[in-house]
């Protein structure tokens, strides 16, 4: 018996970056975000007699591994189900390395693989709070479309759709920096932000950002999304250069870029960026400039990847009890 689901990373356009409690991954504020078609990881879950965790068909040392049980025996503890061993395979779908974070859809795949396997068929509310304690952005990876994650307590933090299935003509071009230089984990790049002395204004802001993100969805209003999200990444990353000690996620070739992408806006091409805790930049446009920006892009800057990605579904997973 063993049971297989697969969740799609996704980008916040609204952020989260702040935890009220970094154990119960509860945010200090809402973020509203927009599931990807082309980045997924696909999770395997059976029991077995000791724990071991496959990743793109490797097997992980116990040191990378211990993340994802210290999860699933957590799971466990939590739905008052015996403490058993796991054989878990998870293979990251990325097109190129793209370098987005996977543990988005790592932590959402999980939690519904772990779901099947025990056969709960919690609902996709239940699966978004048990998501969110594996990794705060999972939360949103429940479902497709838009989502928004809703800060709150234990019990009501978890994410709820917004519209699974948008008209919107609205794509995100993934450019990969060639080079990656080691990352601050995001853990401790919230902490750090929240010695910035605009961190108030960031966490009084937001009620009005996500009602604003909400309005233009609902709208289908292209421009005021794109401006939104770029704003609010702005935000985000001015806390992470005021914060004591200062530090960015951003490269010579991020900065760039977003010189770029105005350029482009201001000569009449729609586009925005935003960035998350890495140097990399995603850009919000239309399906047609997708095609003129990459090749712009690839031109600019050929040592970096481009992906073009669209809307992408909910986590979906089901038992292999028959085929195995
Ligand atoms: C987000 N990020 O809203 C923000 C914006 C990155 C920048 O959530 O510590 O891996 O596991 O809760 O979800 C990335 O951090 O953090 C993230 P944890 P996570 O997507």
């Amino acid at each position: 018996m063993s049971a297989t689901a697969i969740a799609h990373t996704n980008i916040a356009l609204i952020k989260y970056w702040g935890k009220a409690d970094p154990d119960l991954r509860l945010p200090l504020m809402n973020s509203l975000s927009m599931t990807l078609d082309k980045f997924y990881t696909e999770t395997t879950l059976s029991w077995q007699t000791s724990d071991q965790f496959f990743l793109n068909g490797k097997l992980q040392a116990a040191a990378d591994s211990q993340r994802v049980f210290s999860y699933l025996h957590l799971l466990e503890r939590r739905l008052n189900l015996p403490n058993r061993h796991y054989l878990v395979r998870s293979v990251n779908h990325v097109p190129t390395s793209a370098g987005l974070a996977s543990s988005s859809s790592a932590f959402a795949a999980l939690a519904a693989a772990f779901d099947q396997l025990q056969q709960l068929h919690l609902s996709r509310q239940d699966l978004s709070r048990l998501a969110r304690l594996g990794s705060g952005s999972a939360t949103r990876s429940i479902f497709g479309g838009f989502a928004e994650w809703q800060a709150g307590d234990d019990a009501n933090s978890y994410a709820v759709p917004i519209d699974e299935r948008p008209k919107l003509d609205l794509h995100l071009l993934v450019v990969e920096l060639d080079q990656q230089p080691k990352k601050i984990s995001s853990t401790i790049g919230m902490q750090r932000a929240q010695t910035s002395p605009f961190y108030q204004t960031w966490l009084e802001r937001n009620p009005d950002e996500i009602a604003q993100m909400k309005l233009a969805i609902q709208q289908a209003d292209f421009d005021k999304i794109g401006q939104l999200a770029e704003l609010n990444a702005n935000e985000m990353h001015a806390l992470n250069l005021t914060a004591q000690p200062p530090f960015t996620y951003f490269e010579p070739a991020t900065m760039q870029i977003i010189k770029w992408v105005q350029a482009w806006r201001a000569a009449g091409i729609p586009c925005y960026y935003t960035i998350d805790a890495g140097p990399n930049v995603k850009i919000l446009t239309s399906l047609k400039n997708c095609k003129v920006l990459s090749s712009r892009l690839a031109q600019l800057m050929p040592s970096a990847k481009i992906v073009v990605t669209n809307f992408g579904p909910g986590v979906k997973s089901w038992s292999n009890s028959d085929m195995e």
